[in-house]
């Protein structure tokens, strides 16, 4: 049976053998089931809140799959699927067919929490939706004990959007962790002139990078491992070539571990939780997204092409996304930065650089404020979208825009 990954403990479970939660409703004979902590979902997802009962599926299940199931305490009927690991209600179609997890990777200070509540942002905005036609949620827009979620990714948008400040670090979780931010992108595919419907879950869990340099934990391991496609994001200015050209003040300066080392931390991650062996490369595609690049668009000059936002296609531009890898490993080339690319082509089949900025703009650095017009994304999507649009994932077309 096919096996996924749950976007939420990072677990790989049966598709076919989901478990149900209980919707407490009862029967005209039973009271339904209350709400209670959840052990083994706080325990691996950091959920605290009381939540209703899991439980297996019935065994008729094994022979057939069923759709309905009736709670053993209660014997309310429920359609709600969860993970069997950490008990966290899924989506529909979750495990119908392939369901590949996209993850994001990258050290202290590199713009993580920021590039995640913009990408996030994005995600929910209609714009992504109707350029691809696509249905993107965010898991608990329709389901209820997602609020800590929403409400992370609510007081971010308030904060950086309307009040225009930077995100205070994050927090290191104190007891468990946080709850990542999971997405749903399903898309049509269309092929040899039939239609079908392919899903992705993109899976953020925002890292306090604390442990930066240690391979943090046994949950960054398997969030890492259970990936099939992963965003690494790196900080250009821990790339002391191209700092030096940079002049920027101290207080820019957000990251301690070198570029180098980060990529190196992710490649000992995949290969221990995939058992990848050191003389096989690895198969999993990485977006190498290169963040906070609007310090360098003075620097480059606005006729460069890196510096001009390109047309906005319903597909992923494969010529255009190229053309950016080629830029960015010659600046990579410039700034000294050669040892990355031979790290990467040694270790990875599938990589593509990318050029992003979350903010737009240099921010007032000093006060931790985003400067003049506010927040303007750019180019913040053409990781994901790439991926999505590999052939093994196939959620998002794949071209060449006009
Ligand atoms: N120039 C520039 N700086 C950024 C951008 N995003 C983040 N930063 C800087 O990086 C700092 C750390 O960002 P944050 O997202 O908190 O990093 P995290 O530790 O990886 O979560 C911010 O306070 C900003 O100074 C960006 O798009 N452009
Ligand atoms: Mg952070
Ligand atoms: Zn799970
Ligand atoms: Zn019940």
């Amino acid at each position: 049976m096919a096996k996924v990954a749950c976007p939420y403990c990072y677990q790989r479970i049966d598709g076919a053998a989901l478990w149900f939660q209980c919707l407490g409703r009862g029967d005209a004979d039973h009271d339904g089931c209350r709400k209670r902590v959840d052990d083994a979902r706080r325990r691996m997802t950091g959920f605290k809140e009381p939540v209703l009962p899991t439980f297996p599926p019935p065994r008729s299940q094994r022979v057939r799959p069923v759709r309905l199931a009736w709670c053993p305490d209660c014997r309310g009927r429920t359609g709600v699927r969860a993970c069997p690991e950490c008990h966290t209600p899924l989506p529909p179609n979750f495990g119908d067919s392939f369901s590949p997890m996209i993850a994001m990777f990258g050290g202290k200070g590199t713009g993580k929490s920021v590039y995640l509540t913009v990408l996030a942002k994005e995600l929910r905005s209609a714009h992504l939706r109707r350029r691809f036609g696509a249905d993107i949620r965010m898991t608990g827009d329709r389901q209820g004990g997602f609020e800590s979620s929403r409400e992370w990714l609510a007081e971010n948008v308030e904060r950086m959007f309307t009040e225009h400040k930077l995100l205070e670090a994050t927090p290191q979780s104190v007891d468990g962790r946080r709850e990542p931010l999971v997405f749903e992108w399903r898309g049509e595919r269309r092929r040899w002139g039939r239609t079908s419907y392919r899903t992705s879950y993109l899976s953020f869990h925002d890292t306090a990078g604390e442990d930066v340099g240690t391979l943090s934990g046994a949950q960054d391991l398997a969030y890492i491992g259970a990936a099939d496609g992963l965003i690494l994001l790196l900080d250009p200015f821990m790339l002391p070539d191209a700092r030096e050209r940079l002049r920027l003040p101290a207080s820019a300066i957000r990251s301690t571990e070198e570029t180098m080392a980060v990529v190196d931390r992710l490649t000992q991650s995949l290969r221990a939780s995939n058992g990848v062996g050191g003389s096989d490369r690895i198969s999993k595609p990485v977006a190498v997204a290169f963040a906070k690049m609007d310090a360098f668009f003075d620097v480059l000059g606005r006729d460069h092409p890196l510096c001009q936002e390109p047309r906005r296609a319903p597909l992923y531009d494969e010529r255009l996304g190229r053309a950016t890898h080629e830029q960015v490993a010659a600046l990579l080339d410039k700034w000294q930065g050669g040892d990355i690319e031979q790290h990467l082509r040694q270790n990875y089949r599938t990589f593509r650089y990318f050029f992003v900025s979350a903010l737009g703009a240099p921010p007032d650095y000093d006060n931790a404020l985003v400067e003049g017009g506010g927040v303007s994304p750019y180019r913040v999507d053409e990781p994901l979208l790439w991926l999505l649009s590999l052939r093994r994932f196939g959620v998002v077309p794949c071209g060449r825009a006009e």
